[in-house]
């Protein structure tokens, strides 16, 4: 990119130009919207947000400051958010079953940022996955752990599992004795394998550290492992993934240890936040509520579509990853799409034909810019109460596009008609009542 200077310093423009970039922005928010709207969404990251969520995301705790802890703070006016804050980390102690809570990170990474100011110091090792394994690039060195100055100490990885070689890592473990070890992907098919490593990490002094963004919703739904039960002390994670969230952050935690809560809070605020964002916080509250109340259910129902995609996409001939452990046990799985052009091919071609996916680096390819692979997800369809019924359509889409020549256009056609029979949200408060509001903007007619 190259960027060319300013002639002027334009201070002032009139409002009559200014009014038309407001509106540039609000038809793209709308257009997007429409297209959300009417799109099969898969990405294993995303998710919506409930309807009681979501109102107090424009409430007017978003105009507000509250630095410090509840009782601490460092503003006037924040009684009743000190209340709000004190239900939210009550509801995530109680969800996570744990004793430690800091509801304060805006996001998964900052969450990461304050785990690595708290516990690691700059210049030590930390075990970690590779990013070609899977890991976040929080765990780069581009990333949160090269701002901290960590070093990593990659695991064996057994990429036929999508596992970690137990054996090989706790060789590894041994010899570089890490204080701090992490375990956490983005393409997060199977748990860690934490109870066989808890006595190699107890041998070297290490700590367990959990980063568990894409699988939040899965732990808290008792569907998958459960970190801080199995040998990891702290648990990092974003809020908006299999956890239906707003985009927010969290850290929990399960210690005796009061200096490593004094440092993990003191990392929060002020180490990696001033304010943190309390409409997303008492969204979140409130998500977390949902979560006691209906989410088990729904962590069971997101796996069970997960493995019916699998399973449906490979009764059509597509290569996904892990057939012979039933494809996955979270949220997510690979397709390897080599044969049908790759990655990047493949999820532009899905996406015009209203199906959105992301490329995804696999084991084996060697340019993470044009991977083989595609991710896919099924939080977001599974909240507007899709079944394994609709996984097994959805792969019939995928193969009338991929396979047998269907134009992008009629596939999307078929898309907005499957979509237009999942319109309202499930497992919150308020399931199925109205259709969820995929826009809300000023003046628009909702008739
Ligand atoms: N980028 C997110 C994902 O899609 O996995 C994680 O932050």
């Amino acid at each position: 990119m190259t960027l060319s200077p300013s002639s002027t310093w334009a201070t002032q423009a009139s409002p009559e130009e200014m009014r038309a970039s407001v509106e540039r922005v609000r038809k793209a928010t709308k257009v997007h919207s429409k297209f959300f709207e009417d799109s099969i969404p898969l990405i294993a990251s995303e998710n919506l947000l409930s309807p009681y969520a979501k109102e107090l995301l424009i409430s007017d705790l978003h105009s507000r400051y509250a630095e410090g802890l509840p009782g601490e703070r460092y503003y006037e006016g924040n009684a009743w958010v000190d209340e709000i804050e004190n239900e939210c980390l009550a509801l995530a102690r109680r969800l996570f079953r744990c004793n430690f809570a800091d509801v304060r990170p805006i996001s998964g990474t900052v969450a990461n940022m304050a785990v690595l100011k708290a516990m690691a110091d700059p210049g030590s090792t930390i075990g970690s996955c590779r990013l070609a394994d899977g890991a976040h690039i929080s765990s780069a060195s581009f990333g949160a752990f090269g701002l901290r100055g960590v070093k990593p100490v990659h695991y064996a990885f057994d990429t036929s599992k999508m596992q970690l070689d137990v054996d090989a890592t706790k060789r590894i473990l041994l010899q570089e004795r890490p204080k701090l070890c992490l375990f956490g992907l983005s393409l997060f098919l199977f748990p860690f394998p934490l109870r066989e490593l808890q006595e190699t990490l107890k041998e070297i002094g290490a700590l367990g550290w959990y980063d568990g963004a894409h699988v939040l919703g899965l732990i808290g739904g008792g569907q998958f492992q459960d970190p801080l039960h199995e040998g990891c002390t702290v648990l990092s994670a974003s809020t908006h993934k299999t956890l239906p969230g707003p985009q927010h952050g969290i850290v929990l935690g399960e210690t005796s240890d009061a200096d490593l809560v004094r440092k993990l809070q003191s990392a929060c605020f002020p180490g990696v936040t001033s304010n943190h964002h309390l409409n997303a916080m008492a969204a979140l509250a409130v998500s977390l509520a949902e979560h006691l109340a209906f989410g088990e259910e729904y962590a069971r129902q997101v796996v069970a579509n997960a493995r019916a995609l699998g399973q449906a996409l490979t009764e059509h001939g597509f290569e996904v990853l892990c057939a012979d452990q039933g494809f996955t046990r979270s949220h997510t799985i690979a397709v390897r799409v080599e044969k049908e052009g790759g990655g990047e091919d493949g999820s532009k071609k899905l996406v015009a034909a209203g199906i959105v996916t992301n490329k995804n680096l696999l084991p084996g390819d060697k340019s993470p810019k044009h991977p083989q692979g595609i991710r896919l997800g099924t939080p977001e369809v599974t909240r507007l109460g899709m079944k394994e019924k609709e996984m097994a359509r959805i792969a019939e889409l995928f193969d009338l596009l991929l396979h047998r020549g269907k134009s992008p256009q009629e596939v999307a056609l078929a898309a907005k008609e499957l979509k237009r029979g999942f319109t309202t949200l499930q497992y919150c408060f308020g399931a199925g009542e109205a259709a969820y509001r995929y826009y809300d903007l000023v003046g628009d007619s909702r008739a």
